[in-house]
């Protein structure tokens, strides 16, 4: 008997007929709240997984039921701009039919949890009357395209939101599996879709896919993280093109050595017109040359690794038929968002609010869901979700600034007044009770966690200074905490690796500080370290920094 030498995951997917399986059938079954093994895999192409509640997984078994079955559903919205009548219709399916409200998510977008089988196909038909779709939101093809927020501060910003949204479309799939399953399309039997990009073996790529493009001198979106990161290059007030790094990602697999975290190459620059051409050499070496038996070594971070940068460089220039040029300079001063009113060079204003952990979500006597649904009624700009889980409301016209502003307040929406630093610039993912991936809580521990960090923050005088913290439920780094100044991965319940040493703006990662610990180790190292950085560091030095040049780490 001979061996397979593909992943099972690629066997599922060639004989998908184009990401159908058995979806469609599947959903009308009332007997289970779940779909087939088989069929979950398939469904994160058209944006969703299946999860359980992991809160009440061990009483149900006991009691002899099943999981509580329910999907999480992830929206596709390039660039994470939603006009407001969008923003409703998003935010009334929510109110419908998901469990936890709407979720601004680490690449701006929104995910929904809680959402019943029985109410899937509802669901999706709603997010494409609001005029969004969730294919290729997960799976193994190009997903959400990112960028810096803001586009309207200046016209090369809005130029970029135009490249988001081409490259985007470039490389969304073809089938037409998702208008059959989910819109009430005609089944067919046999497919008949043309994949020219993902290949017609209905292979598509060996493993997720992720495009960012940062605007300098901001890196709100830690464009290294990505697959393909575009850091653009604007001169004398023109967009001149891109600088293009490949092989970026933070996943990571505990107690796997041969898996990490891996900021993206730079190999060249490109023009605008050259853009997606470039972009899709990278797409399609990746589909040939990933790693499609070995799922965990399947990111083009391997890939490139595996065959050497500069013959990746190479290659992208033949396939392309485009010579990338050198790199052009640019320099990155932050990261993070920036929150309040600021207003843009065509002189209409925006505003950045601080959304804990990216959770819209009425409860506990938080109306932030209902605010912005307040203000999304009489808004006439747009809203824009950042990839910090925070959200601007962009472009408002002078004159409405004060009745946005009465609606911020009365809804409890100016909480990035009084924010202390460190909680204005931290990220947690999700993590318990809907991730299955967790080892600890993630979201839920940040608010356990930052009073006491913001308690030894003000005891060293450190109350304002602006550190990234990013805290993540398991090494697959969904928060990208190995860019965080300090970061805590989830090992086991309670219990996680500490992480210190990036810097503030992207470009280098931290390091394993201490391994495995519970909530009083982390504290009482962190307490020495803040009280060091208080003493001895030089004006604007970051926390990160200050860590490397005392060689607290080395
Ligand atoms: Fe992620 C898997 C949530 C951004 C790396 N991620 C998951 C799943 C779907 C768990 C699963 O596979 O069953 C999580 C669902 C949790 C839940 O209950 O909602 C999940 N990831 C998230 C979100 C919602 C975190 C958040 O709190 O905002 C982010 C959704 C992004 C989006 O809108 O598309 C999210 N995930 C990221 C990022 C950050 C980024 O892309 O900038 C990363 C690191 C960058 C990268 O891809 O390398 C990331 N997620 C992963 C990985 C590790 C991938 C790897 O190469 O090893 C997994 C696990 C996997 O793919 O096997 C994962
Ligand atoms: Fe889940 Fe881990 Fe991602 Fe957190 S980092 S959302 S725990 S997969």
């Amino acid at each position: 008997m001979s061996i397979s030498p593909l992943s099972p995951l690629e066997h599922i997917k060639t004989t998908s007929r184009f990401l159908r399986g058995t979806i469609a059938q599947e959903l009308e079954n009332p007997i289970t709240g779940a779909i087939p093994e088989a069929d979950t895999k398939l469904l994160k192409f058209h944006g969703s997984y299946m999860q359980d509640d992991r809160d009440i997984r061990d009483e149900r078994r006991k009691q002899k039921l099943e999981p509580a079955h329910a999907f999480m559903v992830r929206a596709r919205l390039p660039g994470g701009v939603i006009p407001p009548q969008q923003w409703l219709a998003l935010d009334a399916l929510a109110q419908q039919y998901a469990t936890r409200g709407l979720r601004i998510t680490t690449r701006q977008t929104f995910q929904w949890h809680g959402i019943l089988k029985r109410n899937l196909r509802a669901f999706m038909q709603g997010i494409h009357d609001a005029r969004a779709t969730t294919i290729a939101a997960c799976g193994d093809v190009n997903r959400q395209v990112i960028s810096s927020v803001n586009p309207h501060l200046s016209s090369q910003h809005t130029l970029t939101q135009e490249w988001v949204l081409r490259l985007s479309n470039h490389f969304l799939p073809r089938t037409t599996a998702y208008a059959e399953i989910w819109l009430g399309g005609k089944q067919v039997g046999e497919a008949v879709d043309d994949e020219p990009i993902y290949g017609n073996d209905s292979a598509y790529l060996p493993r997720k896919f992720k495009i960012g493009i940062a605007i300098p001198p901001t890196n709100d979106c830690d464009v290294f993280a990505n697959d393909l990161g575009l850091v653009t290059i604007i001169e004398n007030g023109r967009l001149q093109g891109f600088n293009v790094a490949v092989g970026g990602g933070m996943g990571a697999t505990a107690g796997d050595p041969t898996t990490y975290p891996r900021l993206g190459s730079l190999v060249g620059f490109v023009a605008p017109d050259d853009l997606i051409a470039v972009a899709e050499a990278v797409v399609t070496l990746q589909r040939d040359h990933g790693d499609r038996k070995e799922r965990r070594h399947a990111r083009l971070k391997y890939t490139v690794d595996r065959l050497g940068v500069e013959w990746f460089r190479e290659q992208i220039q033949i396939r392309s038929g485009r010579t990338l040029q050198d790199v052009r300079p640019y320099q990155f001063e932050s990261n993070g968002d920036r929150y309040g009113w600021s207003r843009g060079e065509d002189g209409r204003w925006h505003l950045g609010l601080y959304i804990a952990s990216g959770r819209l979500w009425d409860h506990d006597g938080s109306q932030l869901q209902t605010g912005v649904r307040e203000i999304a009624k009489i808004h006439t700009g747009e809203f824009r979700l950042t990839c910090n889980q925070n959200m601007v409301i962009a472009n408002v016209a002078p004159e409405d600034r004060a009745r946005i502003d009465k609606l911020v307040e009365r809804y409890g929406l100016d909480g990035y007044r009084q924010q202390s630093g460190i909680r204005r610039h931290h990220i947690a993912c999700v993590a318990l009770p809907t991730c299955g991936l967790a080892m600890a809580e993630s979201e839920r521990y940040a608010p356990i966690l930052l009073p006491k960090l913001e308690a030894l923050l003000d005891r060293h005088g450190l109350a304002d200074a602006p550190i990234l913290l990013r805290l993540s439920g398991c090494p697959n780094g969904c928060s990208r905490p190995y860019l965080g100044e300090i970061a805590l991965v989830g090992r086991a319940l309670g219990r996680y690796d500490l992480r210190l040493g990036a810097d503030f703006i992207g470009e280098r990662m931290n390091v394993l500080y201490r391994e495995n610990i519970a909530e009083p180790d982390i504290l009482s190292s962190l307490d020495a370290l803040f009280g060091d950085y208080a003493a001895q560091r030089r004006p604007d030095e970051g926390f990160g920094d200050f860590l490397v040049r005392t060689g607290v780490i080395g």
